[in-house]
């Protein structure tokens, strides 16, 4: 039987077992619609804004480890779609996103909403096409799906011509994989480079287990906690590791990096042998190289993308695999040859991590009691949730405090942009998590600044009664810029500061929504309760903090792991420790160059 392409289309993506397609309708698309609406075969969700189609699809791909699936028109569709496209990019996410583009005559005749989506969206995409004839169509979509999801995921675009959406041809989608012969990724470690990296563990005085994202993407978590635990090591997470191990494990040291914990920071600036595992060494954990290297460490890397190692920090022993695998050989070789750290040095290492750790960064800062810490609406909403919700941040200083004190139990539950830090992602990245997984709560810790990049997706939130629960962290400020500008800049605060804000109540209420403001410290648990209890609603609670709050620690630019600005209750004490040669800076705000 002979269909349309939209409708070979459309099969295609059922073929793929595709559930969601978030979207946004326009000219060079309307077939797609049409065949969408004849066929049924899945669900569509009309966002407002296509930035917010990229964004909840990336979430549901985060939260289920499928590829997400987003289409979107040809020209300002196709452009509003490419920060989601970077966003997802960056933090090496699978998807499939479908552009319309105008027919295959008109391509290069600056027709109307003509844009080249393959070109602007080539140094933001894992790979692309441009579909101009319709025999073309099924063993694309099949290789797009087959390229986003393996190996090193990413977002991969598919253009689509409108005359190949209405041409008629036979459909047959392939069954198999297509070989693709310039893109093969390794999945299985060299033997030789895990026996050397086995050993050089072994034989370490100060070892460390740094592991990010890749983990997560990996499904890996249960070898790497066997690992850490076989080898009694150490381990911290990156920004987008987190949860990937389980926080309340004595072994795990926090977050390290910029804003990482005084102990894990300490931990990575002082060992001799590191394990990257899925983690790229990116600049807001390394900073400078020199001063990451400072004290020399011998550093083994896991990574799938041999692009990834040495690309900031030079690897002694690279291993190119999937982690899962490379993790299981370690532990099999691990046992096999009765391996182990020399128990004295792993004690005297141990002693100086737990005396970083008895310093408690992370305690909350003094305050006259009148005021709203937004740390504390972070810990309340945690103990609140049980650490079990799935909590997507958007980006400033609630988004670190959200990952510094939720202390998250497993992957996919903590949905951010780490790699582009895309203001706007919040509430989009909800919708998409909720629909990828209604059966847990679906928080949204934003700031008053980043909620208005996509806030007109209240609307969708409505159509599709999605439940999320939205904590805005009102500091009145952009407040990740403010705090700069206060640290390196003068305290001079250039445009961060709101003179004025939409009434949030009001405004949800206007969407159809329950309204929330919380002004009062005493009046943050009861509002959560009450929000979390209305199973079926969308809340936003707008809670007004702290206006002037800062992240510490910190680790200012061109700064080692070492010298971090840390929060006031560390600066009047020293570290008690024999490897710790770390200074701590008697700290003004206002005396930091
Ligand atoms: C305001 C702000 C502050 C930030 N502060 C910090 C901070 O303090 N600390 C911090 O850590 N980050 C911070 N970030 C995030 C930072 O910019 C990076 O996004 C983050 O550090 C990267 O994490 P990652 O190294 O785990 O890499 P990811 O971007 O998660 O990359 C994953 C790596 O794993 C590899 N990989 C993927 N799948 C597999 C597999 N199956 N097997 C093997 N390898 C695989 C990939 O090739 C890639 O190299 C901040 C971001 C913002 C916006
Ligand atoms: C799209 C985009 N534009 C600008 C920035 C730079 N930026 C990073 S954090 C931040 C402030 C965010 O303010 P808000 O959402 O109120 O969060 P807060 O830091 O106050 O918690 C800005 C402007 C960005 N990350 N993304
Ligand atoms: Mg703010």
């Amino acid at each position: 039987m002979q269909l349309s392409g939209a409708q070979i289309l459309v099969q295609s993506l059922k073929a793929e077992n595709v559930e969601y397609v978030f979207g946004y309708p326009g000219g060079a698309v309307l077939e797609i619609y049409d065949a969408l609406f004849q066929l049924n075969k899945f669900k569509h969700i009309l966002v407002r804004h296509e930035q917010a189609a990229i964004h909840a699809a990336d979430a549901y791909a985060r939260v289920s480890g499928k590829v997400g699936v987003a289409l979107v028109t040809s020209g300002p569709g196709a452009t509003n779609a490419l920060t989601g496209i970077a966003t997802a990019y960056s933090d090496s996410i699978p998807l499939v996103v479908i552009s319309g583009q105008v027919g295959s005559p008109a391509i290069g005749t600056d027709a109307f909403q003509e844009i080249d989506m393959v070109g602007v969206s080539r140094p933001c995409v894992k790979h692309n096409f441009l579909v101009k004839n319709i025999d073309d169509l099924t063993t694309t979509v099949k290789k797009a799906f087959q390229i986003a999801r393996s190996g090193r995921p990413g977002p991969v675009v598919i253009d689509i011509a409108k005359d190949v959406t209405q041409s008629m041809a036979k459909f047959s989608y392939p069954q198999e994989d297509i070989f693709i012969r310039s893109y093969q990724p390794v999945l299985n470690g060299h033997i030789g480079q895990i026996k050397k990296a086995v050993q050089m563990l072994a034989a370490a005085k100060r070892p460390l287990v740094y592991f990010g994202g890749g983990v997560v993407l990996g499904n890996a978590t249960d070898e790497l906690t066997e690992f850490v635990k076989l080898a009694g090591l150490p381990c911290t997470a990156t920004l987008m590791g987190l949860g990937a191990y389980p926080s309340d494990d004595r072994q795990y040291l926090g977050m390290l990096g910029m804003h990482g914990t005084y102990e894990a920071n300490l931990a990575m600036h002082n060992a001799d042998v590191v394990l990257a595992v899925g983690a790229r060494f990116d600049d807001r954990v390394v900073s400078v190289p020199a001063k990451f290297l400072e004290k020399p460490k011998k550093i083994i890397h896991i990574d799938i993308d041999p692009s990834s190692i040495s690309k900031r920090v030079r690897a002694d022993v690279p291993i190119v695999g999937d982690v899962k695998n490379v993790l299981r050989e370690m532990a099999a070789i691990w046992k096999s040859q009765n391996l182990q750290v020399n128990s004295q040095h792993l004690e005297k290492w141990w002693h100086s991590l737990e005396s970083w750790r008895a310093r408690d960064c992370l305690r909350l800062p003094e305050t006259d009691g009148n005021v709203i810490l937004p740390q504390m609406v972070v810990k309340t909403l945690a103990e609140l949730t049980d650490n079990d919700a799935i909590i997507t941040s958007d980006v400033g200083q609630h988004q670190m405090f959200a990952a510094q004190f939720y202390p998250f139990r497993r992957p996919r539950q903590w949905l951010n942009s780490g790699g582009q830090g895309t203001m706007g992602v919040g509430l989009p990245y909800a919708m998409g998590a909720y629909l990828a997984d209604p059966s847990k709560d679906v928080c949204c810790i934003t700031g008053e600044g980043s909620i208005q990049m996509n806030i007109q997706e209240l609307s969708t939130c409505f159509q599709y009664r999605l439940p999320v629960k939205i904590i805005c962290l009102n500091n009145g400020y952009l407040g990740m810029v403010r705090q700069w500008q206060e640290l390196y800049y003068g305290e001079r605060e250039s445009e961060t500061y709101f003179d004025s804000l939409p009434d949030f109540v009001k405004l949800a209420e206007a969407y159809g929504h329950v309204g929330m403001r919380i002004e009062k410290p005493s009046d943050v648990e009861g509002a959560l309760r009450e929000a979390l209890a209305m199973k079926d609603r969308c809340v936003f609670l707008d809670f007004i903090t702290d206006k002037k709050q800062n992240v510490f620690p910190m680790v200012g630019n061109g700064k080692g792991l070492d010298e971090m600005v840390l929060p006031l209750h560390m600066r009047e004490t020293k570290a008690d420790s024999d490897v710790n040669d770390v200074n701590d800076r008697d700290y003004d705000t206002r005396s930091v160059p």
